[in-house]
């Protein structure tokens, strides 16, 4: 039998990848970013996700025009989810989408291992339902411990292929918890205190504005902006929202009220996301402009072929 595995690129989407690994199925598996999922399904459709006998999706929202073409395409599809803006796909027979167990916020690998356990029963130790449990405190933001983060951590450090591999490994071992090694203690204790720092001096470059009738903090960063967003709107309780600016990418939007949905907020800029933390596209066109607003009168060069 061939799989296929198509998810995120973040800790979320990556996990996926790990529980699979764990049940010792061969598969293919593909992780991309959200932005690019028309283009790169339109690569799958072109090539082979045809000759798969079952394509499990996480942590991604699928286009209603996606979904149509699995449909179209016979493709035995599977999707697990727990976007709100994936909420039109409900009644899809082929979609589980969960934003909750209970009351309490859940992620997509938290999804998806409810399903494989079903039937992989050697998946239900306490090592693995910790990791799980770290996995969905770090994607919706709800930390019982700092082992959501530091797992994080070690996963932008290793990169996806050592991470996968590194975690694979300890998940097969005996224990009542997940656990890190000495070194990652120390490792993580350090990045955690220059991630402290380096949001301390993003605080003091905050601009404010009334946008939308909100009070909004807007920064620049590239980095961490889940941190940072959470960060600067614990700080400050006078503003609505906080707003941050990743010029090469997109923008993203975050607020630890309850008062203030940002996917409502991004929506009228395109785009959407969770009601704590959503985003929209920043593109080619936006960037133009700040090169034109800064530099003046110019010509773009346009690239001739010969
Ligand atoms: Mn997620």
């Amino acid at each position: 039998m061939k799989t296929l595995l198509i998810t995120h690129t973040d800790l979320d989407g990556i996990s996926p990848i790990i529980l699979l690994n764990l049940i010792n199925e061969k598969f293919d598996y593909k992780s991309i970013e959200i932005h690019d999922i028309e283009t790169e399904f339109e690569k799958l459709f072109e090539s082979n996700i045809k000759e798969y006998d079952i394509v499990y999706i996480c942590d991604l929202t699928i286009p209603e025009s996606i979904y149509d073409k699995m449909e179209s395409e016979n493709i035995n599809y599977y999707v697990f989810d727990h976007h709100a803006t994936h909420e039109y796909a409900l009644d899809n027979p082929r979609v589980t989408l969960v934003f909750d167990y209970e009351g309490k916020k859940t992620c997509a690998t938290e999804v998806f291992y409810k399903y494989l356990v079903n039937t992989h029963k050697e998946l239900d130790t306490p090592v693995i339902r910790d990791y799980v449990e770290q996995v969905r405190q770090l994607d919706t933001f709800t930390f019982e411990s700092d082992k959501g983060r530091d797992l994080d951590i070690i996963k932008e450090a290793l990169g996806k292929k050592k991470f996968i591999q590194s975690m694979g490994r300890r998940l097969k071992k005996d224990g009542t918890e997940f656990t890190f090694s000495a070194f990652e203690k120390r490792f993580t204790k350090i990045k955690k205190e220059e991630l402290l720092r380096f949001m301390e001096n993003k605080e003091t470059k905050m601009f404010k504005y009334l946008i939308q009738g909100k009070k909004c903090g807007v920064v620049f960063s590239e980095n961490n902006k889940s941190e940072l967003g959470n960060f600067l709107s614990e700080r400050h309780p006078e503003l609505d929202l906080i707003i941050l600016i990743d010029a090469a990418s997109r923008i993203s939007y975050r607020t630890c009220k309850e008062d203030c949905p940002v996917n409502e907020f991004a929506s009228t800029y395109g785009g959407g996301g969770h009601p704590k933390a959503s985003g929209s596209k920043f593109n080619d066109d936006n960037r133009r402009k700040i090169i034109e607003d800064y530099f003046g009168d110019i010509k773009e060069l346009i690239e001739e072929d010969n």
